[in-house]
């Protein structure tokens, strides 16, 4: 037999000079991929070589054999030694299911060979995307961006990781994640707890936000706290005068905890009810779930805190919402007053980062943070560890609650 071997880049064009060379008959003995390096050894590339013979029966050469009544194994790859020239069907060759696997064996080479392609385009498009951040820290870039940290605060946070990281500490993923950490907590001090000032009379604290956010059940939540673990005078007052259904909701945690509740509908019965709580230690106050919308209830919302006069107003904002129902709360609750930010629902939302972009972006302490619907006990200081924990997100990439 005239065995001849011949090289490709693909197995169809491998495939394809044998059968222009050694025709229709040929009988392919072993085929194999390797690579070797290019031109002055700079790029490797892929070879598909298949050794092949022009079968004594074929069909070119001479008379056919008939075919043999049962079906042979085929003598290629799967069995380069078998003896040569069983099948001389030229189309039984190529058609064989060992020719199907050189053939799959020549796909699976161009689908790695795209794979491959495919990857380094990714990679080339991602440096010139993010021409900042350093190809080391481009997945903790991406975890911090997927976790809602908008691009330039997260950004900023690689760039110092960068900074502070020795090259040899790079690869030490627990380090990284530590030092970023520390960062985030740094971004987010710790809010101080309610405490009284050192005026005669009542702390006075309200809260305002938008409706649904949590107002109520974070009221509570503080009341509780107040009274049980602080054994202090506590009195709320509600101007949630739109929703009956809202003033049962505090009335029935006002019972609980055996504290005053007032109900004020209009501002001048606002300095009534303070003086009523006169000899409480803290007074919260309850406002309705205005629409950051709506100008006109949030003038009569000014009103009512230009009477009450409160040492505090906590604009309350949930996890939950996106960037942009934030900022548009901020901005008009911003008009009204705003001290503090409590973020609610940090265990329902899927991603945190809004809550340190608000934090660094307005430059107000986050007092309280809250975790869940159970009175009294799902709120906490704002910041810490937990928290940077929360933003930063588990390494699982799929979403999911904070916590
Ligand atoms: N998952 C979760 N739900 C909360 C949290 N805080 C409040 N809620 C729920 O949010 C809904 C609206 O709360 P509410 O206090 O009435 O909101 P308001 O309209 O701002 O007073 C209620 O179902 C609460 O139980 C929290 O931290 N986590
Ligand atoms: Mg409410």
């Amino acid at each position: 037999m005239d065995l001849k071997t011949f090289q490709a880049p693909t197995m169809s064009e491998a495939l394809a000079e044998v059968k222009s060379t050694l025709g229709p008959g040929a009988v392919i003995l072993h085929t194999r991929t390797f690579s070797r390096r290019g031109w002055l050894g700079l790029r490797r590339q892929e070879i598909v070589e298949i050794t092949a013979g022009r079968s004594g029966n074929s069909g070119d050469r001479g008379a056919r054999r008939p075919i043999p009544s049962r079906p042979r194994p085929s003598p290629l790859i799967a069995a380069p030694d078998r003896p040569l020239g069983m099948l001389s069907n030229s189309r039984q060759i190529l058609e064989s299911p060992a020719a199907q696997s050189a053939a799959m064996l020549g796909l699976t080479q161009e689908m790695t060979n795209i794979k491959g392609l495919v990857q380094d385009l990714v990679e080339q498009t991602r440096q010139q995307r993010l021409p900042n951040i350093p190809a080391e820290y481009h997945a903790l870039y991406s975890r911090l961006v997927r976790n809602q940290v908008c691009q330039n605060l997260a950004a900023d946070m690689i760039q110092t990781l960068h900074r502070q990281i020795r090259p040899e500490h790079a690869r030490q993923s627990d380090f990284i994640r530590d030092k970023l950490l520390e960062q985030i907590e740094k971004l987010l001090p710790l809010g101080s707890p309610l405490v009284r000032g050192t005026k005669m009379g009542p702390h006075v604290v309200a809260l305002i936000g938008p409706t649904g956010v949590g107002k109520t059940t974070t009221l509570a939540k503080l009341a509780a706290n107040l009274k049980i673990r602080e054994r202090c005078r506590v009195g709320m007052i509600t101007l949630d005068t739109y929703r009956i259904a809202a003033i049962d909701q505090l009335g029935k945690y006002a019972d609980l905890i055996e504290s005053p509740l007032k109900v004020v509908s209009r501002p001048e019965e606002m300095s009534a009810a303070l003086q009523a709580m006169k000899d409480c230690q803290f007074v919260l106050i309850d406002t309705a779930g205005r629409s950051p919308n709506d100008a006109m209830k949030l003038g009569e919302l000014r009103s009512f805190l230009a009477v009450a006069r409160p040492d505090e107003v906590h604009l309350v904002l949930s996890s939950t919402s996106s960037q942009q129902c934030v900022e548009l709360a901020l901005d008009r609750f911003g008009k009204v007053r705003s001290d503090k930010i409590i973020f609610t629902k940090l265990d329902e939302a899927a991603h945190c980062g809004v809550v340190l972009n608000i934090i660094r972006k307005t430059n107000k302490s986050l007092s309280y943070i809250t975790t869940g619907q159970d009175v009294p006990k799902d709120i906490e200081v704002g910041g810490g560890r937990r928290l940077a924990q929360m933003i930063l997100g588990s390494d699982d990439l799929g979403g999911g609650a904070c916590q």
